[in-house]
Formats: C-alpha cells, sequence, structure tokens
C-alpha cells in the first residue's frame, strides 16, 4: 500500500469521504486521491515521491504557482507581528485599495474568508438593498454551498451527482430562478413574468464549475441591460476569473460592469480570503452603516491580507496576463491537434490561462450540452495523465489552470505526455 493509499484510508474512517472538499476524493474519476507532501513552481511532489506538473493550481488561486518566495515572505513579515488582532490593521486598507485600482466596477469592498461568503453576502446584500428575494442563477454555474444557489450547481455537486443539494429546504430552492447559460430568450421571458421580483442575477461571466463555457455574442450585454431595465442587481461571480484573466477579471476583458463583483481565489495569495464590492451607494447597505448584516471573525485577517497584497502587487508589475494567453492557446492547438489525430471527437475551450476539456463532437455552449459530453473518456485521460507526471482536475467538470511558474519547458513535457494519453484512451 502507498503512503497515500494508507493516509486516504485512515482519513476516511474520520473525515467523510476522506476529504475536507468532495471534488478530491477522485470518486469520478477512479483511485484514490495522492496526498501532497509539498508544492513549488508548477510543480507538487506528493508524500509518496511522485512529481507533477501541476494543472489544477489549487483550483485557481496559485496564479504565481506554488510557495513564491515573495508571497512567502510577505507572510513571513506579518508572522512576526501577529497572526490575528480581532481589530481593524493597516493591510486591509492597502488590500482594499489595490482591489479597488484592479477592478473596474468597484468603489467599495468587503473582505471574508471565502469565495462561498463573498456569493453569500452578495446575494443578501441584493436582496436587502432591493427588498426583493428573487435571485437568478444559470445552470451549471457554482457560487460556493450557499444555500440558495446550490440548485443546478456544477463543481464536486455535480462531479458526485447531486447538483440540486440535499438538505436546503424546499422555500429556500423556490425563491432561486434557473436558467439555462446563453439563452437570451429564456432571460428575457422569465423577467418579463417576474422581473419587478427579482433581487439579482448571479453570474460567473465565463462558468468554469462545469468545464468552461464561453458566452455567446451578446450573453452577457443583455444579462446587464435586463438587470438595468428592471431594476435588479447583476452580480458577477468572478471568483475564478477576478485577476486572472485580466487584473479586472472578465469585466475588464468585456467591458461589462456588475454591480456587485464576488472575489475568492487569488485575491488571498493562496490563504483563505474572499472579497465582495461594487458601487458605494449599493456598499452602504452594509452593517454596521447600513441593515445587510455581515461579518466574521478572521475577516481582514493580517497574514490572508499580506499574502493577497504580494499576490496582487506581483500581478500589477509583471502584468502576465499576454504570455499565459499565449501558453494556454499553445495548449489549446496541441491537444486539438493531438485528438485529431486519435479521430476523437474533443473540444478545448480556453481563455488566458484557463481551459477544459469536452468530449463532444460540437462546441459546449450550456450545461444541458456539457451532461451530454463523454466523461468516460475524461476519466481515462485523467488517470493517462497522471500516470505521465500530470495532474489535471480529478472531475470532467472542473477548469485547468496554468501559472506563471510554468515555463514552456513544463507545457512541452505536458504536451507530450497528454497527446500519448490522448491516443492511449
Ligand atoms: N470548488 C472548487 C472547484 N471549483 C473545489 C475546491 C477544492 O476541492 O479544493
Amino acid at each position: 500500500m502507498s503512503i497515500s493509499q494508507d493516509l486516504f484510508k485512515r482519513a476516511s474512517e474520520l473525515i467523510p469521504g476522506g476529504v475536507n472538499s468532495p471534488v478530491r476524493a477522485f470518486r469520478s474519476v477512479g483511485g484514490t486521491p495522492f496526498f501532497t507532501k509539498s508544492a513549488s513552481g508548477s510543480r507538487l511532489t506528493t508524500v509518496d515521491g511522485q512529481e507533477l506538473i501541476d494543472f489544477v493550481c489549487t483550483w485557481g488561486p496559485a496564479i504565481h504557482g506554488h510557495n513564491p518566495p515573495r508571497i512567502k515572505q510577505a507572510i513571513t513579515e506579518a508572522l512576526e507581528k501577529g497572526t490575528s488582532f480581532g481589530t481593524p490593521n493597516p493591510y486591509e486598507v492597502a488590500i482594499a485599495e489595490l482591489v479597488v485600482k484592479m477592478v473596474p466596477s468597484l468603489e467599495q469592498v468587503r473582505f471574508c474568508n471565502s469565495g462561498t461568503e463573498a456569493t453569500m453576502s452578495a446575494i443578501r446584500l441584493a436582496r436587502g438593498a432591493t427588498r426583493r428575494s428573487l435571485i437568478v442563477k444559470f445552470a451549471g454555474c457554482y457560487h460556493g454551498h450557499v444555500d440558495s444557489l446550490l440548485v443546478k450547481a456544477g463543481s464536486g455537486a455535480v462531479t458526485h451527482g447531486h447538483p440540486d443539494s440535499a438538505g436546503i429546504p424546499a422555500a429556500f430552492a423556490g425563491e432561486t430562478r434557473v436558467l439555462e447559460y446563453n439563452d437570451q430568450e429564456a432571460l428575457e421571458a422569465l423577467f418579463a413574468t417576474e422581473g419587478d421580483q427579482i433581487a439579482g442575477v448571479i453570474v460567473e461571466p465565463y462558468p468554469a464549475n462545469c468545464g468552461l463555457i464561453l458566452p455567446k455574442d451578446g450573453f452577457l450585454q443583455k444579462l446587464r441591460d435586463v438587470c438595468t431595465q428592471y431594476g435588479s442587481v447583476l452580480i458577477f461571480d468572478e471568483v475564478m476569473t477576478g485577476f486572472r484573466l485580466a487584473a479586472g477579471g472578465v469585466q475588464e476583458c468585456i467591458g461589462i460592469t456588475p454591480d456587485l463583483t464576488a472575489m475568492g481565489k487569488i485575491i488571498g495569495g493562496g490563504l483563505p480570503v474572499g472579497a465582495f464590492g461594487g458601487k458605494r451607494e449599493l456598499m452602504q447597505n452594509l452593517a454596521p452603516v447600513g441593515p445587510v448584516y455581515q461579518a466574521g471573525t478572521l475577516s481582514g485577517n493580517p497574514l490572508a491580507m499580506s499574502a493577497g497584497i504580494a499576490a496582487l502587487e506581483m500581478l500589477l508589475e509583471l502584468n502576465p496576463y499576454e504570455r499565459l494567453n499565449q501558453m494556454g492557446s499553445r495548449m489549446q492547438t496541441a491537444l486539438l491537434d493531438a485528438a485529431k489525430e486519435k479521430g476523437l471527437a474533443l473540444q478545448v475551450p480556453q481563455t488566458g490561462s484557463m481551459f477544459a476539456f469536452f468530449f463532444s463532437e460540437e462546441p459546449v455552449t450550456n450545461f444541458t450540452e456539457v451532461m451530454a459530453t463523454n466523461t468516460g473518456h475524461f476519466s481515462a485521460l485523467f488517470k493517462e495523465a497522471m500516470n505521465r507526471g500530470i495532474y489535471l482536475p480529478p472531475s470532467a467538470f472542473e477548469t485547468c489552470f496554468i501559472s506563471t511558474a510554468h515555463d514552456h519547458g513544463d507545457l512541452d513535457q505536458a504536451i507530450e505526455g497528454l497527446t500519448e494519453a490522448i491516443k492511449a484512451i
């Protein structure tokens, strides 16, 4: 038995499914998960000594790769001063200034501890500010494990066959309307009948928790327009795309301004941080100035804030987006070539440093089409890739990430391995 297998056996006795976040359990791809001993740059080293080129990047946060010296130094310096104060601290002001400068739609921002807290608080704020209750979401989008958003949800929820989670009272789910992403007609029809009761629409502008789906021309603008017309709050969930596709996320790439933005992952530089922000007028509804309550003992934690500051400053200094996009595009071309040679129907949606695999004849534009893809082929690819030292997300419903620590040597090696893996499935 390997060390990972032994640890997983012990973990499974004590932790449900052996993991603290379901998608890590490898259930949909088969086998047992490896345990990581250490990580550096583009690579993970398992407790059994296998080195893996990592395209999961801690599910998004590690845009600078693992354990980058500057972030490590920032945390070490903060650590000298204390781990938690429960009072305001100077790091909170510095990171708020950075985030407001980077994300176009933000005038004010509130920090919390995870992406889930960010989306949960954003929809509460939308409801409190509009005094309406309905929230619209899109099938396959995942906004963390928030009660009213675990309806037709992506990520681990769909991976393990429960896109509509148990434990959500019907009355909560009844306040959520679910539409197919990219369906403008359904969007207009819903607003025509219930628009005056819709508090907000939450969307991953590029859904990345069910593979990766890109918007059809005009879809996100239509979303902006109907929200403006009906006085509903448009919430972009940029937990995955924020700071990754541009300093200002998708909203900078496409020039559309949401009313609220939920952030997470990269903003914490590898420590647990979430944030949400938007127009001052809307944000002033939050306690202690307004009636919408939101709080957190560890919110604004000095270690987490200092890691986030270092991560964001590095992005501003490096401006790595063009280079990351070139690497993503190189990966896409190579994977499509390999599939063509094998005669395998494969789509590789890609934008910037994000890409995904859909085993499908046609491009995938919504969740129904995602569910029709060949996930068995993905599981086979995952295993073949692991055998060649390449770590892809252990689910057909997640997205791959490239970091600034990946170089063309890593890509050469990964392309060679993935080409062989595609031929072997
Ligand atoms: N929600 C994350 C993927 N979209 C998974 C987090 C994890 O398992 O660590």
